[in-house]
């Protein structure tokens, strides 16, 4: 695959040089993919800026265009599924599904109905305007869905885009901008490729009035630094240590399906998977052994093999830091109940691996594994559990897990965290309702109408008889 051109203007421009792309299931180079010089980043910047006015102007227009980028891009996703897969690794029925989710939340933002805000006296309204040019920043363990909740709402509200995905999964984006081109006018979505240093480049350049971004804590600090610099707006949807709370009235048999896809789906590559257990000691050992088994029991292949659960890890700096992250822990007193290895084939595979004996104040309990790994932490006192739960700087989501309700949704009330679910975790994403982090997990939310607000700078409007 070498054919992926940028989307600048409406046009399929190439980039000043290429870098490569690697497929995941076999840590080989498969494809090129365009690099972005400074030049080509100021033309797609220009062509934002210039497309903005018009854009702003027409909501119907803009409903109707989301809407038939909506039918677009669910009549392509047999072809965009299989460029997902090799990029990012994913089993293709998930590939499949995560354009499908993109597909929703454009038909969501398309009917969105924004309700007029007038002062209870009706002297003055409230107007939501778009900002301008809104630089996104996507990563690499839901490329399209991820840039979908930028560019739905962004697009929605009136603003125009320039969209840079992760180095390691350039190729869909680049594909979706190219299908989209004929359907948005020039330079209202552009989508560009390169390296680390591009996204640097996007957010210290003038012309944006917004930053979207979606990745690590580190980099978010830094996109934060950067927008501070002319005051650009910022959503940042960065990382979690998500906890999942066992309440002692729990049966392990039967929460477990749900719990181990809640930290296993996509690899643990989610920013809102469950990334530890906390079990009461009375349903500890049975809870290890309902996720053990069923980890010992997916299909981890090659995301284009039939049946595959679980495809590899998406690049080999997080197959490392996973490998790592497990290693320590064993090293530290805790054992592996199903896995702890990595799988003995090409590519960045590793077994589905569950943690018992693991502790807080070890790194994997304490850091974003991001990864197929999870530890669980036996607890004695649930108030002890609920503080270590909160016992982090992230806070993005949580859960807890009682066939008590109440005394669920009373636990759920101690977490600082932007969603706890009962009985489920990651329930609340959806794209009526926004997604955001509490503490070092983000700034901002997506989704819902307030992701739309996130895209407009409010402006009254007061009248008066002259
Ligand atoms: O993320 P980065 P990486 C976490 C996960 C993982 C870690 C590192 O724990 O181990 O992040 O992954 C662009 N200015 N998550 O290195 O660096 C980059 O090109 C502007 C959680 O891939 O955050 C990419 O497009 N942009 C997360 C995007 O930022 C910059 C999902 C994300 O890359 C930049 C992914 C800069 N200075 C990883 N440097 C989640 N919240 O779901 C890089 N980028």
């Amino acid at each position: 695959m070498t054919d992926f051109a940028m989307t600048v203007g409406g046009a399929a421009v190439p980039g000043a040089g290429t870098f490569d792309v690697v497929d995941p299931a076999t840590g080989e180079v498969f494809a090129r993919a365009p690099d972005c010089g400074a030049d080509r980043l100021d033309q797609a910047m220009a062509a934002a800026r210039a497309a903005f006015p018009a854009w702003r102007r027409d909501e119907r227009h803009r409903r109707d265009l989301l809407n038939e980028a909506a039918r677009a891009l669910e009549a392509a996703a047999g072809r965009l599924a299989p460029i997902l897969t090799a990029e990012q690794g994913k089993p293709l029925k998930d590939a499949r599904r995560e354009i499908a989710t993109a597909v929703t939340w454009l038909r969501y933002y398309a009917g969105l109905d924004v309700p007029r805000e007038v002062s209870p006296d009706g002297s003055a309204e409230v107007i939501r305007r778009p900002l301008g040019v809104v630089a996104a920043i996507t990563p690499w363990n839901f490329p399209i869905a991820l840039a979908m909740w930028k560019i739905a709402p962004a697009l929605r509200a009136g603003n125009t885009m320039v969209l840079k995905p992760s180095p390691y999964t350039p190729l869909t984006t680049l594909a979706m901008g190219e299908m989209l081109a004929p359907i948005l006018p020039p330079g209202v979505l552009n989508v560009i490729s390169g390296r680390d240093p591009l996204g640097a480049l996007m957010t210290a350049h003038p012309a944006p009035r917004k930053i979207s971004f979606t990745g690590s804590t580190a980099t978010g600090k830094r996109v934060a630094a950067a927008a501070a610099e002319d005051l650009k707006r910022v959503t940042l949807e960065l990382g979690g240590n998500d906890p999942a709370i066992i309440l002692d009235d729990a049966n392990p048999g039967q929460i477990a399906d749900s719990l181990f896809w809640s930290a296993f789906a996509n690899n643990g590559q989610i920013c809102l998977a469950v990334k530890r257990v906390y079990a009461p000691e009375r349903l500890y050992d049975d809870l290890v052994e309902a996720l053990a088994v069923r980890a010992r029991s997916v299909r981890v292949d090659a995301g284009t093999a039939d049946g595959a659960q679980l495809g590899p890890i998406n690049n080999r700096p997080q197959y490392e830091r996973v490998a790592g992250l497990v290693g320590d822990a064993l090293r530290h007193g805790a054992v592996a109940a199903a896995g702890g290895r990595p799988i003995d084939r090409p590519g960045y595979f590793y077994q589905p691996t569950v943690l018992s004996g693991a502790t807080d104040g070890t790194r994997i309990v304490d850091e974003e594994q991001f990864g197929p790994a999870l530890p669980v932490i036996a607890y004695r006192d649930l108030d002890q559990a609920v503080e270590r739960a909160n016992g982090t700087d992230y806070g993005l989501t949580a859960s807890v897990w009682s066939p008590d309700l109440d005394r669920a949704a009373r636990v759920a009330a101690e977490l600082d965290c932007g969603q706890v679910s009962i009985n489920a975790h990651g329930r609340g994403v959806r794209p009526d309702l926004p997604f955001g982090g509490h503490k070092r997990s983000g700034l901002g939310v997506e989704n819902g109408l307030w992701g739309l607000y996130g895209h407009t700078d409010l402006q009254v409007l007061v009248g008066s008889q002259s």
